[in-house]
């Protein structure tokens, strides 16, 4: 366990704390009416104990190569999705990669290009991505502030293709452009570490004798490959990546997916260690819920909110500088697992049709025909995205037995606070404590009609009076008190803290 933990203690005597509950102005209630069955829980805020400073592009989106054959998507032209993006972060970063980017043929490259193995589980035609591509995401790039990170393919095994490949997306992207990205998982492919790096190593050479920066190794999991590869080519790279997804499809559930991953956070620990090592960022270049293209039901509900936001936070705090959620249309999530979309809808409302064309996973839903509209997931990024470029706090959290967690950050003068209610049965009443007393700040609940809810989603952190959450008040011995219902999260921020 990191020394950022919260850590879960006795259940302090709450009794004392009750007349609190008001301090912070009637905040809410419990969902059944009832105050006796909220589980008391407790978080004591120590100002001095300062964690991590969050990455300021912390939040990130992963795309299919495939997603640029059509060039209308990733475009300036594209204001709808360059809103979302843009509201979603000023300066998040775009990874283009996936399965299809192992299988993509760049079209202006005029060398021989070996007949693409396909196989199962992997696209079934290669993508052709055409230099229209790269213009369109130039423009949609500069549209939105958002920079990128580019994969090449390393199993057709044309470096010469590659390199091609990465000076044109640096000279079209210029310095919008962080890094190429040299194959995806190639731990599903290539036997062992030993093999990926000999397999890579010609590749790293004649992109970076190109003068482009580089970045990996890209794995799906294998933390030890991260570990390795740090130490050998940590001083080329301009970050350390892997990649990250709770399980498979078939697998996924609600409860399962908000149990958390406290197996993955120690892997994170250790692979923060070689990136400091080698005072490099360490990224999670492409991450979701469940892979094989995302659960319904569970991926795409509210439940993946407070997930989303959760892990990105948790990953924060251990000091990951980026995570990029994997997602697309329907098409191109499915082509890249050798699939057919089926995205044949009946549905004759607009938001039902954006959803039926798009993968499970994805915090954003729709296409260039149908339009875009964020899904639950993106409303769980926002409100840890709150968090980016802020310095942690360490915090005692005691939950009282409940899915609860909390995340405590500065901002110069001031304090963040992000509780998580995962619980799906109990309400969670938490009382702070080490706040500056007498001080004020606003409220922003994120909620949903229930954790299944495809729907209706509400993060209260709008201009609209009606969605702009509610003041509270720290009573003079620096306490406050929040009930947070069952299945929601909040976020407060406290004006003047220091
Ligand atoms: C990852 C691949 C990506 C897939 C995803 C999935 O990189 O291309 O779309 O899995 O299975 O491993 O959903």
């Amino acid at each position: 366990m990191s020394t950022f933990d919260l850590t879960r203690r006795q259940l302090l005597k709450a009794a004392a704390w009750l007349p609190l509950a008001s301090a912070c102005g009637r905040l809410a209630f419990a969902s059944d009416g009832s105050a006796t069955k909220l589980a008391q829980a407790s978080l004591v805020v120590h100002p001095d104990r300062l964690g991590r400073t969050v990455s300021d592009s912390l939040t990130g989106f992963s795309y299919e190569t495939q997603q640029l054959e059509n060039p209308a998507f990733f475009s300036a032209d594209n204001h709808a999705l360059a809103r979302l993006f843009r509201e979603l972060s000023p300066r998040g970063v775009l990874r283009i990669g996936g399965n299809s980017s192992d299988y993509t043929v760049w079209t202006a490259y005029r060398g021989e290009v070996p007949a693409q193995r396909t196989h199962k589980g992997g696209p079934q035609r290669p993508v052709m991505l055409k230099p229209e591509a790269l213009h369109a995401l130039a423009g949609f790039l500069r549209a939105t502030g958002w920079k990128l990170v580019f994969g090449v393919n390393l199993k057709i095994g044309v470096p010469a293709m590659a390199v091609e490949l990465a000076q044109a997306v640096r000279q079209i992207v210029g310095d919008d452009l962080i890094a190429i990205q040299i194959g995806n998982e190639a731990n599903n492919y290539e036997a062992d570490y030993a093999a990926f790096d000999q397999a890579w190593s010609p590749y790293a050479k004649v992109i970076r004798d190109a003068g482009i920066p580089i970045a990996g190794p890209d794995t799906g999991a294998n933390t030890d490959w991260v570990i390795e590869y740090a130490k050998r080519h940590g001083e080329e790279n301009i970050f350390l990546s892997r990649h990250y997804y709770k399980e498979a499809a078939p697998r996924g559930s609600i409860a399962d997916l908000l149990a958390g991953d406290a197996g993955f956070y120690t892997e994170v620990e250790q692979a923060m260690q070689a990136a400091d090592a080698s005072h490099l960022p360490f990224r999670l270049t492409e991450a979701n819920s469940y892979y094989l293209g995302g659960r319904d039901g569970v991926s795409n509900v509210f439940a993946s909110a407070l997930w989303g936001a959760d892990f990105m936070l948790a990953m924060a705090q251990r000091g990951v500088a980026g995570i990029h959620f994997h997602g697309g249309t329907l098409d191109s999530i499915e082509a890249s697992l050798g699939r057919t979309a089926d995205a044949s809808t009946t549905a004759t409302d607009q938001a039902a049709r954006r959803d039926s064309v798009t993968s499970r996973y994805s915090a954003i839903a729709g296409d260039v025909a149908f339009g875009f509209q964020p899904r639950p997931l993106y409303y769980g990024m926002q409100l840890a995205q709150s968090f980016a470029g802020a310095q942690m706090l360490n915090a005692d959290l005691d939950t009282a037995g409940a899915d609860l967690t909390a995340y405590v950050a500065r901002r110069g003068h001031a304090l963040l606070v992000a509780l998580i209610n995962k619980d799906a049965g109990r309400d969670v009443a938490v009382s702070l404590s080490g706040l500056r007393g007498g001080g004020k700040g606003r409220l922003m609940r994120l909620s949903a009609p229930a954790l299944d809810s495809h729907n209706g989603v509400v993060f209260e952190n709008g201009t609209d009076p009606a969605q702009a959450g509610r003041s509270v008040t720290v009573d003079a011995h620096g306490r406050c008190s929040v009930v947070l219902p069952r299945g929601s999260a909040a976020l407060m921020h406290l004006d003047r803290f220091v």
